[in-house]
């Protein structure tokens, strides 16, 4: 086989995949995945994989046409992750629609570096010059908005599938019943196991001043999106008043929206979501700023993929595991004792179940 592999066409698949665990947030609910699955096919028969995540059944055609429209872009080039990213930046510079574009893009890119690691035989982290390894994670499957005993039931659930980490929902209209779910929670599971909480930007900056000064003091690792993602100013405000620390992140759809945020002091951690900061090519510019500012980077969703690309991250801090994608993957990420263990099979790990697929399948 010779060192050159071009790109020969994309394919890009519409799933609605079941969730064993429908999640309830401040701003939603999801109860199935709404996934786009893509392969990049190459001239020479190595494939890659990876999948978005449209969040809502709405946005899953338009972005399954904008992944098939967008790779028609870079049919016939050479598999160079950075001079693909290059192209099709410049190519949507004009039209910067951040939103469906980015994670189109990202999902392209991470394919791209999959069919790289295929070409060479390495499991994604080695060719990122690192080595799988288990890296730290928290179960972030349920715990959604919910009475206090239902989340301290749940809690206990996420727990005994081997992990020492959760995450809890917040942002009930009252307070006072925020307040009770993380003590009901903190009550089942004990002192010994780490939580975050996430309030999906649910707040105002005045609210979420007196909501930190409310949980400041239960334990929390994090506080998270408590008010609009792109309010820098507002979460600088906020990060300043609330000793437990903010994290923000998932809604970075660049490492230049990662450092405009540091820049402000916006937060005290950083998660950037792989699909949204620019796939692999972003994530490691986002890596490095992270390390340079010397704030802990966690990852966001895409647990597959995350798993190795937190192999290489200097400032790893943990991992959101999510199984959402397990319906359709031959071989789902591992967890054992609090750790997800990307593997030494080569690439992220992906590969679909066709036959899942096919069930699946929403065209
Ligand atoms: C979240 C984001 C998107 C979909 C589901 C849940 C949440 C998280 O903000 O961080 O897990
Ligand atoms: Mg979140």
């Amino acid at each position: 086989m010779s060192d050159t592999l071009r790109i020969k066409r994309f394919n890009a698949r519409p799933v609605l995949a079941p969730m064993k665990m429908p999640l309830r947030t401040s701003s939603g609910a999801v109860d199935k995945a709404p996934l786009v699955l893509i392969d990049c096919e190459t001239d020479q028969g190595v494939r890659g994989h990876s999948y978005i995540f449209a969040i809502t059944p709405v946005a899953l055609k338009p972005l399954t046409e904008m992944v098939r429209a967008m790779a028609e872009l870079i049919a016939g080039d050479e598999l160079i992750p950075h001079d693909i990213e290059r192209k099709l930046t410049r190519a949507f510079a004009l039209l910067d629609l951040a939103g469906i574009q980015r994670l189109a893009q990202s999902g392209i890119d991470m394919a791209v570096w999959d069919a790289l690691a295929h070409g060479r035989n390495l499991p994604l982290a080695r060719l990122l010059g690192g080595v799988p390894k288990p890296i730290r994670a928290y179960n972030s499957k349920g715990l959604g908005i919910m009475p206090p005993e239902a989340a301290a039931d749940e809690a206990q659930k996420l727990i005994a599938e081997g992990f020492d980490a959760a995450k809890i929902r917040l942002g009930r209209p009252d307070a006072n019943d925020d307040l009770k779910t993380v003590r009901a929670v903190r009550k089942a599971v004990g002192d010994g196991v780490t939580l975050m909480c996430d309030f999906n930007q649910a707040l105002t900056v005045a609210d979420a001043v007196r909501r930190g000064a409310m949980l400041d003091g239960e334990g929390l690792l994090w506080i998270e999106e408590p008010i609009r993602h792109d309010d820098y100013a507002g979460c600088a405000e906020v990060a300043a008043a609330t000793q437990t620390p903010i994290q923000i992140g998932e809604n970075f759809d660049s490492a230049f929206s990662m450092q405009t945020a540091l820049d402000h002091h916006a937060c005290d951690f950083v998660m950037p979501d792989a699909q949204r900061i620019g796939g692999v090519t972003g994530w490691l510019r986002a890596a490095a700023l992270a390390h340079a500012a010397g704030v802990e980077m966690s990852s966001h969703l895409f647990s597959e993929v995350s798993a190795h690309l937190m192999t290489v991250t200097p400032t790893a801090h943990w991992l959101e595991y999510v199984d959402w994608a397990d319906a359709v993957l031959r071989e789902p990420l591992k967890v054992k004792d609090g750790h997800v263990l990307p593997g030494e099979q080569p690439g992220s790990g992906i590969a679909w179940d066709e036959a899942a697929v096919k069930k699946y399948l929403v065209e």
